[in-house]
């Protein structure tokens, strides 16, 4: 596996100085909570810094993964936005050497959430939407919520996505709109 430097490199590498310093307050912000909700701080740190590993890999490159690594073909009717979630745990196994299925999955999920989530999920989930750096009517709220309870988080995040969404015509990938139900619906 590689050293923490070498992972560091290979991000800062692989993106442009504003999303590096996204991924180091969601790093931040998922320690935070891990803290709070019992989970292992150090894993939750690492987990919120790769998480946008891919979020700046070319389409053509997308494409060619999906094309070629097994991936659902139905992946070639989206978009990056859904991509760098669940086809970004391929360029973090394949470039960083990550392969603890925890990180993995909390990476394929922190787009979309999913009907299913473990502690890491949400907490990868919560601290990409509430780090220090995000800006957007109900952030405020979605912290407090946030830091009283991970799971209301979850469901205050799908629905103020959703609503997101429907009002700028978005295509909703299907496990956003099963996790909207299962997290959100009171
Ligand atoms: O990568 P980040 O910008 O840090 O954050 P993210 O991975 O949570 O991505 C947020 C974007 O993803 C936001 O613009 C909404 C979009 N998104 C989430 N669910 C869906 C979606 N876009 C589409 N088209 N469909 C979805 O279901
Ligand atoms: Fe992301
Ligand atoms: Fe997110
Ligand atoms: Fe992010």
């Amino acid at each position: 596996s590689l050293t923490s430097s070498e992972i560091v490199a290979k991000e800062q590498s692989n993106m442009d100085d504003a999303r590096f310093q996204h991924c180091v307050r969601v790093s931040e912000t998922a320690r935070k909570l891990a803290e709070l909700n019992n989970y292992d701080p150090d894993k939750a740190a690492l987990a919120g810094f790769v998480h946008d590993y891919a979020k700046q890999v070319p389409v053509e490159e997308y494409i060619k993964v999906i094309k070629t690594k097994n991936f659902d073909q139905d992946l070639l009717n989206w978009s990056r936005a859904i991509w760098h979630g669940i086809i970004g745990t391929y360029f973090i196994q394949h470039d960083l050497r990550i392969d603890d299925p925890e990180i993995i999955q909390a990476v394929n999920r922190h787009t979309t959430a999913d009907v299913e989530m473990t502690t890491l999920d949400k907490i990868v989930y919560m601290a990409d939407y509430i780090e220090p750096g995000r800006d957007f009517p109900g952030v405020e709220e979605a912290r407090k919520i946030t830091y009283k309870n991970l799971d209301a988080g979850v469901g205050y995040q799908l629905a103020h996505t959703l609503e997101y969404l429907i009002e700028h015509r978005s295509k909703i990938y299907p496990r956003t709109l099963e996790a909207y139900n299962v997290w959100s619906v009171k």
